[in-house]
């Protein structure tokens, strides 16, 4: 046996597959297309970086396995190539984009086909090559002809460092100094400067008008959860009601959006934009809106307007304040303190009327109402007293029912709360020195028989919360004796000892008592009674109201005043704006499709001129051109696009990557599309998931793709951590260089080592010493060539398996493949990487104790392991006597029968009490295992003659019966 030689093997082999073209996607083929995906790297100057191993092998293991189990496969690799960083870069060595960007990508290139990865390098592309470009503006034509590209002006965000208008997502909150503190304003993503406000004519891409499309066809695509959750709330999409309100005296009126009309009578306050109080009161209020900052101060003007409340009648104070904003949903809404936690805030520093409208609804009650019998409705307080002295709360132990509560009672005619509950509490303790601390939140409704009255109460609680002055206190009447024993409760025993809601308990220790559930209405006219959700749908009526649906997602900001872009393929001609006057395109002639592309020109400097125009805006041979349509002096946009352009569509690219009559011919597409299987950074779930998939369906509408979505299942990897945790950089110089692992381990360490260090979803730190647990793995599979007997298991070969550790001689090496197959299968499709590899490890630990091994079983294990370390696999693959490649074989499937099911012990509860055992087999469906465990013995005799209301499995480890 040869030593294992990484270097000699990892040349042989990528050469000889660039030879053969055994990883290039077939395009007319009859098998069945899958279609894998890495987000393309941006070719920096640094070269490429851990990070990109993991996801391009974590797909690379996915592209070789599904090549195994009979697909065609297509796992492309291009160049995200504009951009900032090459263009400070230039700027800062004048060395020209173009030759930076042909450097940077050389290395990469060398250095992602060192790692092996079986990429169809054929198709690479490039954002920044004109023959890719000029299908990023032909793309960008056809949304201007649809009218969803505009120019308008707009307040953006500025960084006076880059000279750059930035998109929101490019605007980052300032990181915390040293005190932990968040600083103050968001700040460049790039420079971290403080990023400021500049009023400027921008392109605009009308990604709204895909909103709603957005939002919901996340429904048909197979995202993780958290990916799905950011997008979703990215585009926020608030189903509510624009309601108008009247200003008294005049004619104004406020429009106000709301998610909460059902809370319309407890409306104590409006609360506008300071630029929409502007519009009605001609003031200016000082106040400056900042709602990135929730947590920010609220602070509010009154203009000494009233408004008419539609609901109630009620004339309502309104505010010019900082915690609305102009430029979502109307910029004015109704202040309803008791059920939004910004009006409560702001409501208890000015002094304004908190009115609960909701109740909480008690859902589980100890005595529910019977039936057929009418319902006493009852004002009620439930008051907490707590002894300050020891910290303990005066509860009740109710004698008549299986009640325990605070104290409870109803409210009588002429009587407050607050004097109901120290009369109430008197009463029933004899305690009468009480300090009223505050109330409790909203009302709780409860709906329940009362034994000792022999009545179906519905009741309204109010919590009241008050501290003892001091202990005295009476003694109490007979027949209170008899309804409850009084019982001091230490606080941290108070929510397991009580019967009921423990809601209002736990207010005690909240300052914002806003409650934004839904429930049932109270103190709302015709309304209360109603349930939350249907009043929503006839208050909106009742007031005059309309249903509205809103949404957080904002145009996009298509344009950058930099040089390293695709240039905005449209011409301005000024006599053609005039004949034009009033009509949309504003002089913005388009770029015939036939000119296309229009070339980035070559200039000396960089630099964004002083104006904070592009440096294109500097050359006059460049910029002045003749009018497409009436041939007159006219002048090229020098807007370039933001690199989010060419990632919006270049998955579509590389079916076709050479097509110079279409950005792809319709055959290709149909066969290619959607891709199947994308994964990439969790960073780029709100901006480039969402940018590419409203593309995506704007060429869907114009059916020049076939399906309304570009990807069918979207994972994400966790980043790659310095050493000891940080973020690697260049600036901390912690960077690791994949090259000199490479030349040490191999890349097939590197590959497996990188798979091996953690879930692939989590964060991970760096650990360079632990490169050589993979590595000595792969050296005991290399080693186990050794220990091959011949084909035909000898007699000899039979007594050496019967010694094997793992017992049962054959039958035992079967069921360790089987299981080692089955779980690594298993394991590679939901991307535990890091569990499929361990199991390759123990098969090897387990096989290398036998002194011999079937060259059957070697071969099966080399044919799992070849997605992971495909050159070492390949190699040995060959030394069997193989001419074929091992990724051309097909994937081993598992032997159910050899593999025998591990017993499991399970703990049986009944109503969460522990009540017995059982075993189940790993296999056994969900099903089955409940179904046993009702069969149970024990069981069985617990629940005697109750009925089972739910039956709850955790997975592998309990079930619960409800009864
Ligand atoms: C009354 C109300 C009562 C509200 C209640 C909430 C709870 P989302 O879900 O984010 O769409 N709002 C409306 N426009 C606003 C703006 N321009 N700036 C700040 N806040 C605004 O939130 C919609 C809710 O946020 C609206 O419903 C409104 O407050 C507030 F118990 O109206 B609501
Ligand atoms: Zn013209």
């Amino acid at each position: 046996m040869k030593e294992y030689d990484h270097k000699k093997i990892e040349r042989k082999w990528q050469k000889e597959w660039e030879k053969s073209g055994i990883y290039h996607a077939q395009n007319n083929s009859k098998k069945p297309k899958y279609y894998s995906l890495i987000e393309f790297p941006y070719p920096s100057g640094a070269g490429m970086h851990v990070g990109h191993i993991r996801s391009n092998t974590a797909m690379d293991i996915i592209s070789r396995k599904r090549r195994m189990e009979g697909f065609n496969v297509l796992y492309p690799i291009g160049w995200d190539a504009f951009g900032l960083p090459t263009e400070n870069y230039a700027i800062k060595t004048g060395i020209h984009p173009i030759k930076v960007t042909k450097d940077n990508t050389d290395t990469f290139r060398k250095q992602l086909k060192s790692l092996g990865f079986s990429f169809d390098w054929l198709r690479e592309i490039n954002t920044t090559d004109p023959k890719y470009y000029k299908w990023t503006q032909w793309i960008f034509l056809q949304l201007l002809k649809k009218g969803l590209a505009y120019k308008a002006k707009m307040l953006i965000n500025w960084c006076p460092k880059d000279k750059i208008g930035l998109a929101n997502e490019e605007v980052v909150p300032a990181r915390p100094d040293d005190s932990g503190r968040s600083g103050g304003d968001g700040v460049c993503e790039r420079c971290g400067t403080v990023v400021e406000k500049r009023e400027k004519e921008q392109w605009m891409l009308a990604i709204t008008k895909y909103a709603d499309r957005l939002y919901k066809d996340l429904d048909n695509v197979d995202y993780l959860p958290q990916i799905k959750l950011g997008q979703r709330n990215w585009i926020g999409r608030s189903e509510g009601a624009e309601i108008i309100f009247n200003i008294e005296r005049g004619f104004d009126s406020v429009k106000v959006f709301t998610t909460r009309p059902d809370t319309i009578f407890g409306a104590t306050f409006l609360a506008l934009a300071p630029e929409i109080a502007k519009k009605i009161t001609s003031k200016d209020y000082g106040i400056k809106v900042d709602t990135d900052r929730d947590n920010k101060e609220k602070v509010g003007v009154d203009t000494g307007l009233k408004a008419k409340n539609p609901a109630s009648g009620e004339l309502i104070p309104v505010f010019a304040v900082n915690y609305v904003s102009a430029d979502y949903g109307t910029g004015a809404i109704m202040g309803v303190p008791a059920h939004d936690e910004r009006d409560f805030e702001f409501a208890k520093k000015y002094g304004l009327e908190i009115r609960y409208v909701v109740a909480q609804v008690e859902k589980e009650v100890v005595d529910p109402p019977k039936e057929e019998m009418p319902f006493i409705y009852r004002k009620a307080v439930d008051c907490y007293v707590r002894n300050p002295k020891d910290n303990t709360f005066l509860m009740l132990e109710w004698k008549k029912a299986k009640w325990r509560t605070g104290i409870t009672g109803g409210v009588e005619k002429g009587e407050d709360m607050i004097q109901a509950a120290r009369r109430e509490i008197y009463e029933e303790t004899g305690y009468k020195n009480l300090k009223f601390i505050k109330e409790l939140g909203t009302p709780l409704r409860v709906e329940f028989y009362h034994p000792g009255k022999n009545e179906n109460r519905r009741a309204d609680f109010y919590g009241l919360y008050f501290e003892l002055e001091n202990t005295e206190h009476d003694e109490i009447a007979k027949e209170e004796k008899e309804k409850h024993s009084i019982v001091w409760v230490p606080s941290d025993k108070v929510k397991s000892f009580l019967t009921t809601s423990t809601a209002k308990f736990e207010n005690i220790g909240k300052n914002n008592l806003s409650y934004d559930d839904g429930g049932v209405l109270i103190n709302s006219g015709q309304f209360s009674g109603m349930d939350s959700e249907k009043a929503k749908k006839e208050i909106i009526k009742f007031v005059g109201g309309k249903e509205k649906v809103t949404f957080k997602l904002r145009d996009w900001i298509f344009s950058r005043q930099r040089y390293w872009g695709e240039p905005i393929p449209v011409i301005h001609c000024p006599s053609c704006a005039k004949a034009s006057a009033g009509k949309e395109d504003g002089g913005w002639i388009p770029v015939p499709e036939k000119d296309l592309p229009v070339e980035l020109p070559k200039v000396k400097n960089y630099q964004p001129t002083a104006s904070g125009e592009s440096p294109l805006a500097n050359i006059p041979k460049w910029v002045n051109v003749k009018c497409p349509k009436c041939k007159g002096k006219a002048k090229r946009e020098t807007d370039t696009m933001p690199n989010w352009a060419g990632s919006s569509w270049y998955y579509l690219r590389y079916t076709d990557p050479k097509n110079n009559k279409e950005f792809a011919s319709k055959e290709n597409l149909k066969y290619w599309t959607p891709v199947d299987w994308y994964n990439g950074g969790m960073e780029h779930t709100t901006l480039h998931l969402l940018y590419s998939r409203f593309w995506h369906k704007f060429l869907y509408d114009l059916k020049l793709v076939p399906t309304s979505e570009p990807y069918m299942k979207r994972t994400s990897h966790g980043m790659i951590l310095a050493e000891g945790g940080d973020k690697m950089s260049k600036s901390k110089d912690n960077v690791v260089n994949p090259d000199d692992l490479i030349k040490t381990y191999g890349a097939d360490t590197l590959r497996m080592y990188e798979m091996f260090m953690g879930p692939f979803d989590q964060s991970v730190a760096w650990s360079s010493d632990s490169m050589i647990g993979p590595r000595r793995f792969l050296e005991r599979a290399w080693n186990l060539q050794d220990k091959i007997t011949p084909p035909q298991p000898s007699p000899k070969g039979r007594e050496e398996f019967k010694a094997s550790p793992f017992g049962g001689g054959r039958e035992g090496v079967d069921r360790i493949l089987n299981e080692t197959i089955k779980k690594v299968t298993e394991d590679i499709e939901t991307m535990k990487f890091n569990t499929a590899i361990s199991t390759l490890m123990i098969f090897v630990n387990e096989i290398s104790k036998s002194e011999s091994i079937s060259q059957g079983v070697y071969e099966t294990f080399l044919k799992i392991l070849s997605p992971f370390a495909p050159h070492i696999t390949e190699e040995l693959w060959q030394i069997l006597g193989h001419k074929k490649s091992i990724n051309l074989e097909s994937w081993p499937a598992h032997d159910a029968s050899k593999i025998k099911d591990e017993e499991i012990k399970i703990v049986i509860q009944i109503n969460g009490k522990l009540r017995g055992e059982m075993m189940i087999e790993a296999g056994d469906s969900e099903e089955d295992i409940k179904g046993k465990a009702i069969e149970n013995e024990v069981v069985r005799r617990h629940i005697a003659g109750q009925t089972i209301k739910k039956v709850i499995y955790i997975n592998n480890r309990l079930i619960n019966i409800v009864v």
